[in-house]
């Protein structure tokens, strides 16, 4: 190991992800040894990726000093926090952080799976509904950046990171009669080329006639090893709807302006039964936060909250100072860092952090999604397919834990945070889907009892048999019970 070189990258050339890290590196002026997984696009991985990533088996991984880091925008994150001496890539002040989180994540969640998809659909509603997602979300980014010169004001930062590598993207999208985004987007694109005057990002960037080049032969060659939905021949040209809804002109920080005339300095909008909303009653109740709650009806949302979370109108939010913050787990490191005196929820070490967040980041993209989808099935195969894919995620959480306390080691921290609510939907698994997470993770079970002999758990979490009341009326009123 000596000779090798202290950082490594795990990366394939057009991958956008990939871009993001690149810039990061190269923004701190870090020297690194790069590894092109050169068959990527054929489904072959190198034994280091699979050893690398084992969870996701996907490029980037960062490799510091031997020990790997995944997910993109944790990877810049890393980087950031290890490389602290050069040019900051995320503010020094929590709420400014926290907007970057958001912005950032709503680039992975809006933008870069419809951008991602959209060059690869047939002509059709699946292309004309993705494309039309594509073009709402960019217009919500566009009215953020506003005048700005980067996301974050003046200094080029996370979320320009994290959106920059699809400028790439944005030949083959014309090229290809999808769209137009320089003339949909006349700010986006002026602050394309804004960016590319940085030295980081013009030399990491994929030149986008060579991207055109390899997307064109991709459609080409159809969808060998692909899902039969990503189909590959598309001509389109049809003209983009343009929905102009006014909220987003407004930028975040404008709003927040005008929510400070709040009286509580921390208030919680929230729903009982959520486990979004559960996780941040806990980081307030780990830190001893005094807060006001406010109960939602998701049904009938209050104006309270369709202004402090435009962009996806979801509880939980918090607001401090009359400032909002959307996204529980953005929401619970922001209590972690504007509420530093108190036990500590994220670890001091950057490699600790990076792992707290990659395993949060994996309940929210791999556990919950299935624990969702199977309340809203009727039994029968899918039903059964999605039950597995519950298990499997568990038991791959319960090797994680191992023997450990929590999941960080003796302390309880993001990632016990991020599951424990969910265990409330336990009892209800074992009822209507036969599932015992008892049996099937003795040791989750067993962490879960630890977890509840916190104050902050115990008095946060939902009665199971209240879930159980509410999954059971919502299976009658589908007509599955
Ligand atoms: N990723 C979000 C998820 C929040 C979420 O899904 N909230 C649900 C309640 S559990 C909600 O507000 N749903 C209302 C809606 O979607 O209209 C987070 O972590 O905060």
């Amino acid at each position: 190991m000596a000779s090798e070189k202290e950082v490594k990258l795990l990366d394939f050339g057009v991958s956008p992800f990939g871009v993001r890290t690149r810039i990061a590196l190269a923004e701190k002026e870090v020297e690194y040894e790069y590894k092109e997984e050169k068959n990527l696009n054929l489904g072959e991985k190198s034994e280091l990726l699979l050893k690398s990533n084992p969870v996701h088996k996907k490029i980037p991984v960062l490799i510091h000093h031997g020990k790997p880091i995944c997910e993109s925008l944790i990877i810049v994150q890393y980087i950031d926090e290890v490389f602290p001496s050069k040019t900051p890539i995320l503010p020094s002040d929590p709420y400014a952080r926290a907007l970057a989180r958001f912005w950032a994540d709503f680039v992975d969640k809006k933008i870069s799976q419809y951008a991602l998809r959209v060059w690869k659909l047939k002509k059709g509603e699946e292309l004309e509904e993705t494309k039309k997602e594509l073009v709402e979300n960019l217009r919500t980014l566009e009215a953020e950046l506003g005048e700005k010169k980067y996301f974050g004001g003046e200094d080029f930062g996370l979320v320009d990171i994290a959106f920059v590598p699809f400028t790439s993207w944005f030949y083959s999208f014309k090229a290809f009669g999808l769209l137009s985004v320089e003339d949909e987007f006349p700010k986006l694109a002026a602050w394309g080329k804004r960016c590319m005057e940085r030295k980081s990002v013009a030399k990491s960037l994929s030149e986008p006639k060579k991207l055109y080049e390899f997307l064109s032969a991709r459609r080409k060659r159809g969808r060998k090893g692909e899902k039969a939905r990503e189909r590959s021949e598309i001509v389109v040209a049809s003209s983009i709807l343009l929905d102009h809804r006014p909220e987003f002109r407004r930028t975040t920080r404008e709003r927040a302006e005008r929510a400070m005339a709040e009286e509580k300095e921390v208030k919680l909008l929230d729903y009982w039964v959520s486990p979004f909303g559960v996780r941040t009653r806990i980081a307030l109740a780990e830190k001893g936060v005094e807060y006001e709650y406010k109960e939602e009806n998701l049904s009938e949302k209050s104006e309270l909250l369709l202004k402090s979370n435009p962009v996806h109108k979801k509880i939980p939010v918090l607001l401090h100072h009359g400032k909002p913050i959307c996204e529980s787990l953005i929401i619970v490191q922001y209590i972690d860092e504007a509420f530093p005196s108190k036990t500590p929820i994220l670890p001091s070490d950057p490699y600790g952090r990076a792992l707290a967040r990659f395993w949060a980041d994996f309940i929210d993209k791999k556990f919950y999604p299935s624990m969702n989808r199977i309340g809203k099935l009727k039994k029968g195969e899918e039903f059964e397919e999605t039950k597995q894919e519950i298990v499997e995620s568990l038991r791959t959480l319960e090797v994680e834990l191992g023997e450990k306390k929590y999941f960080g080691g003796e302390d309880f921290g993001l990632v016990d945070i991020a599951l424990v609510p969910f265990t409330s939907w336990f009892y209800s698994f074992k009822v209507f889907a036969e599932l015992s997470v008892e049996q099937e993770c003795p040791k989750l079970a067993a962490w879960e009892k630890r977890c509840l002999e916190r104050e902050s758990v115990a008095k946060s979490l939902p009665d199971p048999k209240k879930v159980f009341d509410l999954v059971s009326s919502r299976r009658k009123t589908r007509g599955f019970e």
